[in-house]
């Protein structure tokens, strides 16, 4: 699906709008300072990015009352949007998009924005969360809690106010989640009710990462563009410690990394999201720790332990 020569398009999604902690906003801007761009052309990547990232505070509406229980919708619609059209721009062109973020609501951006060019994309998950409360179910009103419901138009999330732009985009049997252990009640009933595809960390245990990861990939095809978007809390606490939402239990290091090398094999990779990275959650060496392993797996997902 990528053409030659290939080129990753970096959208530095500087936003924090769909959760209520500050600093994942500065995700972005600190991976970029680390150093991904330039490592990425050391992989062999043409690398297509502008440093100076919107910080989106032109898109932020003079007033934001919570619509129902969601808190910032017409900010979370408005940067969504318009990380859905830098997605879709960088897609049809046959560029791999990779989003940096951000907190988790941006997905509702970046998976429309690939499944507009490939209705058939398959989208793999990996959180620790589900992230398809519907504006109904939602406790929080976070809306990085809703993003898969809204790309799905699962009831209740349709024709939300000021989501008008958003289309039903992914069929529930388009993605694949790896990685799940703190589910809310009403999202575990919208994932049987729905038939959705999910591998907790249950199953991570019981039949291991290879296997999780060969049965993802054959549920989605081989053969179909895939769109990874992986939420920096799936990984242990000991190992991503500075996120917004962080739940022990996760996957290890090399789980991370697992899944990272076996989606690149695929060789139909279309986009890739890294999320929730939070420079300001923790000290020092905790904050280094989790933008090194954001770098290192996003190079993995682009080739680069691929012998
Ligand atoms: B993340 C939560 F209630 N389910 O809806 C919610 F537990 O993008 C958490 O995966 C959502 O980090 C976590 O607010 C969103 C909560
Ligand atoms: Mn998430
Ligand atoms: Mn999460
Ligand atoms: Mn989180």
């Amino acid at each position: 699906f990528l053409k030659a020569p290939y080129t990753v398009g970096i959208v530095g999604a500087a936003f924090s709008g769909g959760q209520p902690r500050g600093g994942v906003e500065q995700g972005p801007a600190r991976l970029v300072e680390f150093g991904l761009p330039s490592q990425l052309s050391s992989l062999g990547w043409n690398v297509d990015i502008d440093e100076k990232f919107p910080t989106y505070e032109h898109l932020r509406p003079p007033s934001d009352q919570d619509i129902g229980k969601l808190k910032n919708a017409r900010y979370v619609s408005a940067v969504t949007k318009s990380v859905s059209d830098s997605v879709k721009s960088l897609v049809a062109k046959g560029h791999l998009a990779l989003t940096l973020g951000g907190d988790h609501s941006l997905a509702m951006g970046t998976i429309s924005g690939s499944a507009a060019v490939y209705p058939d994309v398959g989208v793999i998950w990996v959180d620790a969360h589900a992230d398809i409360n519907t504006p109904e179910t939602t406790e929080t009103g976070n809306l990085h809690g809703c993003p898969v419901s809204f790309l799905m138009g699962l009831p209740g999330a349709r024709n939300i106010p000021s989501f008008e732009w958003l289309s039903p985009c992914l069929p529930t049997n388009r993605i694949v989640y790896i990685g799940l252990r703190d589910v809310d009640v009403p999202e575990k009933k919208i994932l049987k009710d729905n038939n959705i595809k999910a591998f907790s960390m249950h199953e991570v245990d019981k039949y291991g990462i290879g296997k999780v990861v060969e049965m993802a990939l054959d549920y989605l095809g081989r053969d179909k563009p895939v769109h990874l978007s992986f939420d920096v809390d799936a990984l242990d606490p000991s190992v991503a410690p500075a996120t917004g939402t962080p739940v022990r239990g996760g996957l290890t290091f090399r789980e991370g990394h697992f899944i990272c090398e076996a989606v690149y094999e695929t060789g139909n990779l279309v986009a890739v999201d890294i999320m929730e990275v939070n420079p300001l959650l923790g000290d020092q060496a905790y904050v280094l720790q989790t933008i090194q392993i954001g770098c290192s797996l996003t190079r993995t997902a682009l080739g680069e332990t691929l012998l």
